[in-house]
């Protein structure tokens, strides 16, 4: 079997950078970790191509390889979606799509044949089980919470890594918090739910194997979520692994409350973390209230960005 893995373009936004890309000879900031991912979970023996539209043009001999498609996306990716899975029926293919995109919404694409929705160590195994007896469903999906330190170091070979700005590994998913506008506790749950330390060291050790020496972003969620396991364990090891290597610099998302702890600010800082993403949103109280952003309230945001920023971190 031969698998297409197909990721959408980004609309010309903020966050795809795609001026500032360009000052550095780059086409994307971050390679697509969910595919990634996906594709280690496939069947070895599988062939597996990734495009990723945001990178290099999907060709047609592309597609005259793949026996099926396996596309991913984010809301944002929704318009670019809609004309690759055009392109791919038109070309007979079997469609398979998962990602946030169309758990979200995957009553607006007609045109695909099989949805393996939530995370996939939840609902790929029972679909591919399916796929090989040749007695597929249309939509596979799932409310459970997979433990994710089963979950596999992403191919990242199958990306062209001098294409990307940044790396980007998982170590948590899931957020304590409940702010209203963000999808990611109600795909992702509550319960920061983490890999082992490791996981996460082999997934760098592979990075560095690859030849990468710029920057990995953790793209947690909230990466301080459960804020013991990274304190006694995950921190300490990044100390350990990153001694007599240079580069790979580390970079984050947190919640403000990372300001009151000087610890935990200071263990990242130790352990190479040089940036973190803080969500803000608002200033005003009653706008932080409207959104549940709790952890924002009654505080001054400004105050505790100097903190943080203080310790070295950009913030
Ligand atoms: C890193 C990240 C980014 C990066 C880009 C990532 C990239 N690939 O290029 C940056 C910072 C640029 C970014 C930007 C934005 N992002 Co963003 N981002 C993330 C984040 C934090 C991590 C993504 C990731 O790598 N996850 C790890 C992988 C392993 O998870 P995954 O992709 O979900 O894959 C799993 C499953 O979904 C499934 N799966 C995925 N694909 C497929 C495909 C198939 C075929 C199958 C079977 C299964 C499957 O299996 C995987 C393993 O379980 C997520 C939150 C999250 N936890 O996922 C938000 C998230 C994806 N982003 C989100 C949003 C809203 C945005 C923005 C629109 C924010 C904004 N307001 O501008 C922008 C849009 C980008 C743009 N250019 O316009 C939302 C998407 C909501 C949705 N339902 O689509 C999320 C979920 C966060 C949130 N707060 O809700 N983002
Ligand atoms: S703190 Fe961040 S990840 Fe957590 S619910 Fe709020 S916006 Fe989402």
């Amino acid at each position: 079997m031969k698998v297409l893995l197909l990721y959408p373009e980004f609309p010309d936004t903020f966050w795809s950078f795609k001026h500032a890309l360009k000052f550095i000879h780059n086409k994307a900031a971050l390679p697509p970790l969910g595919l990634l991912t996906v594709a280690a979970l496939l069947p070895p023996e599988w062939g597996k191509r990734l495009v990723d539209v945001n990178v290099r043009k999907l060709a047609d001999k592309d597609l005259a390889w793949a026996d099926v498609v396996f596309i991913s996306g984010m809301i944002a990716q929704r318009n670019s979606a809609h004309e690759l899975i055009a392109h791919c029926r038109a070309a007979g293919k079997t469609i398979v799509a998962g990602g946030p995109l169309f758990t979200v919404e995957h009553e607006e694409f007609p045109d695909v044949d099989h949805f393996v929705l939530n995370e996939a160590e939840a609902t790929l195994p029972e679909f591919l089980r399916d796929f090989e007896r040749g007695e597929t469903r249309r939509v596979y999906a799932s409310s459970e919470f997979p433990d994710i330190r089963r979950t596999p170091a992403p191919l990242w070979e199958l990306a062209d890594l001098r294409r990307y700005a940044s790396m980007s590994v998982q170590f948590s998913r899931g957020c304590p918090f409940a702010c209203e506008f963000c999808n990611v506790t109600a795909m992702l749950g509550h319960r920061p739910r983490t890999k082992t330390t490791a996981q996460v060291l082999a997934e760098l050790d592979g990075l560095w194997r690859l030849g990468w020496r710029g920057t990995v972003f953790f793209v947690d969620d909230n990466l301080i979520g459960n804020q013991q396991t990274l304190k006694e364990e995950l921190l300490p090891a990044l100390i350990r692994w990153r001694k007599g290597k240079r580069g790979i610099p580390f970079c984050t998302e947190a919640s403000i409350n990372l300001a009151d702890d000087a610890k935990l600010m200071s263990l990242m800082v130790k352990a190479g973390f040089n940036q973190v993403s803080v969500g803000t949103e608002t200033p005003e109280e009653a706008g932080m209230a409207e959104c549940n952003k709790r952890q924002n309230q009654k505080r001054c945001l400004t105050a505790a960005v100097t903190r943080i920023q203080r310790t070295g971190l950009q913030v």
